[in-house]
């Protein structure tokens, strides 16, 4: 903060010094809209130069919280024609008593809401009369004056209305009163309360000081223009000063959800390195999810704990000359040297029809109509598991399936493209472990280290068995992987819950970094 012996008056800006001579005008205290409709700045500008000044010590900033009132919509109703109670009352004066069946003809949904505060109020008694209810009005037409609750409905009807004014237009009631039936109104879902922070901001004694010094004005310099440069004729002039670290207002423009912006990251990073993207159905028969992958038809992945079926099947959509490669390799190993699974091969369960659980079954399918190399594709979708749910285990998740397919391919390539995506998207440090699916020899998981809860395995990935390649038809090594995606979203956005990735959370999506790309 500057010394105030040191300001002189020529070193304040325009605004400044309009926004001191205002505040040194007689009436003392300004607040952020009397200070910029008098000076013609806008309320945003008028706060910063405010601050500028109080940090030069020439003005003082007080803060005040107020707290205002307004109605609801039911509120307003209420207050145009009286509340529930107030009309049942007349309606009961009038006729001297009704049965509770009558004030329904007359309320219809309001009823209870008017017999409960009849009663509550103590303006009504309920009273059986041969098997009906009665309800006769315990208070007569002269003492029919408005409740407080009435007045305060009445003042705030007629524009959002102040604690201090509410209490000063309600003189005979007292303010722990009014404050009863302020809670009361609220709870009844009347009147709804608001705060703002208001800022009185005044001239200080030296503010007083530099204005008696005597003020002129020099035109300032905001913008630097091409036409300033050409010219040098802003040789000798002043220039508006700013500082950037004055608290400003905070903006939260419209901006794509992180998780969006991880996904279509991935899609850059994949399309970089060359790939295509597919798409593939979400519903998928086990044939293509399972049995192509040489998934063995009694694999526990296949249970109905685990996987979503649905109560239809459908003849398998693949050649059948395919189908019967797939059986026979499930069967005895076809003509490789492999002994496949065993049994007899069902086409029955081939045929059900099921959620996808991974995307693996869309680039096969894929690879099985593009049978010639290179083949480069990735794909980004959604898949369905019966899952326990946990921090990082949800039962619908999207995966990012990719392969290669080409002539020399290797294993050492398939580690480097998935250290080189990982590397792109902010991991540079991932490991590779053993694993293990019935499709890949030799197969590994991929995980990353998170402080809070050790490794986290982020995807599976390998080369497909020649038990998968062979039966569709692909003569070339095939490098695949499928890579959890709501894992790596919820380690980079800074998330210890997957859950939490699909939360409408409007306060984290406002203040979510969009990190650097
Ligand atoms: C698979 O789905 C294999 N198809 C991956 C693969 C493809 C291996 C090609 C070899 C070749 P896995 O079931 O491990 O593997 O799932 C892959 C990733 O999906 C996991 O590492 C994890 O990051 C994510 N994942 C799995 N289950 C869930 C879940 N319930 N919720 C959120 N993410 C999950």
């Amino acid at each position: 903060m500057m010394e105030k012996k040191n300001i002189t008056a020529t070193e304040l800006t325009t605004s400044e010094k309009r926004i001191l001579l205002t505040l040194g005008e007689a009436g003392g205290e300004w607040n952020q809209r009397s200070l910029s409709e008098k000076t013609g700045i806008n309320e945003d500008a008028v706060m910063q130069t405010a601050f500028i000044l109080a940090q030069k010590g020439l003005c003082e900033i007080k803060e005040e919280k107020k707290v205002y009132y307004c109605l609801t919509k039911e509120g307003e109703e209420y207050a145009e024609k009286g509340l529930p109670e107030r009309r049942a009352l007349d309606f009961l004066i009038d006729r001297n008593g009704a049965t509770v069946e009558e004030l329904k003809t007359a309320f219809g949904d309001r009823v209870n809401i008017a017999t409960n505060w009849l009663l509550k109020k103590k303006w009504a008694m309920l009273e059986k009369r041969g098997g009906e209810r009665f309800l006769i009005p315990a208070i007569v037409s002269e003492e029919l004056s408005s409740g407080i609750d009435e007045e305060i409905l009445n003042i705030v009807n007629k524009g959002t209305t102040e604690w201090k004014v509410l209490v000063e237009q309600l003189k005979t009631a007292k303010e722990g009163e009014i404050n009863d039936f302020l809670t009361q109104l609220i709870s009844r879902n009347l009147l709804e309360i608001h705060s703002r922070v208001e800022r009185k901001i005044a001239i200080t004694e030296a503010g007083k000081a530099i204005l008696s010094q005597g003020i002129s004005f020099e035109e300032e310099i905001a913008q630097l223009t091409p036409e300033l440069l050409r010219t040098g004729s802003w040789r000798g002039r002043k220039f508006k000063r700013y500082d950037v670290n004055l608290p400003s207002k905070e903006a939260y423009p419209a901006k794509i959800h992180p998780y969006q912006r991880i996904l279509d990251r991935m899609r850059r990073i994949f399309t970089e390195m060359g790939f295509i993207e597919i798409k593939g159905e979400v519903v998928q028969s086990a044939f293509w999810n399972f049995d192509a992958l040489f998934v063995p038809q009694d694999h526990p992945a296949r249970e109905m704990q685990d996987t979503f079926y649905l109560s239809a099947r459908k003849p398998i959509d693949a050649p059948e000359e395919l189908i019967k490669n797939v059986k026979r390799m499930h069967e005895h190993g076809g003509s490789l040297n492999s002994t496949g699974w065993g049994g007899k091969w069902k086409r029955e369960l081939g045929e059900e029809l099921l959620l996808r659980t991974h995307t693996t079954a869309i680039t096969l399918s894929y690879l099985a109509s593009h049978q010639e190399p290179p083949v480069k594709v990735f794909c980004i979708d959604r898949v369905y598991r019966r899952e326990t749910i946990d921090p990082t285990h949800i039962p619908e998740f999207d995966q990012l399936e990719g392969i290669v397919m080409d002539k020399g391919v290797t294993f050492r390539n398939l580690l480097g493209c998935l250290s080189t995506f990982y590397k792109k998207m902010g991991f540079p440090s991932i490991r590779f472990r053993p694993g293990y699916f019935p499709y890949t020899e030799p197969s590994v998981e991929v995980e990353v280290y998170m402080r809070e809860r050790g490794w986290i395995e982020l995807g599976g990935a390998g080369i497909f068995r020649e038990e998968v390649t062979n039966p569709i038809g692909v003569k070339y090594p095939v490098l695949a992987w499928g890579l959890g995606i709501g894992r790596l979203a919820m380690i980079r956005l800074g998330l210890t819950d997957i859950r939490d990735l699909y939360q409408p959370d409007i306060d984290w999506l406002r203040k979510a970094r969009l990190f650097a790309e």
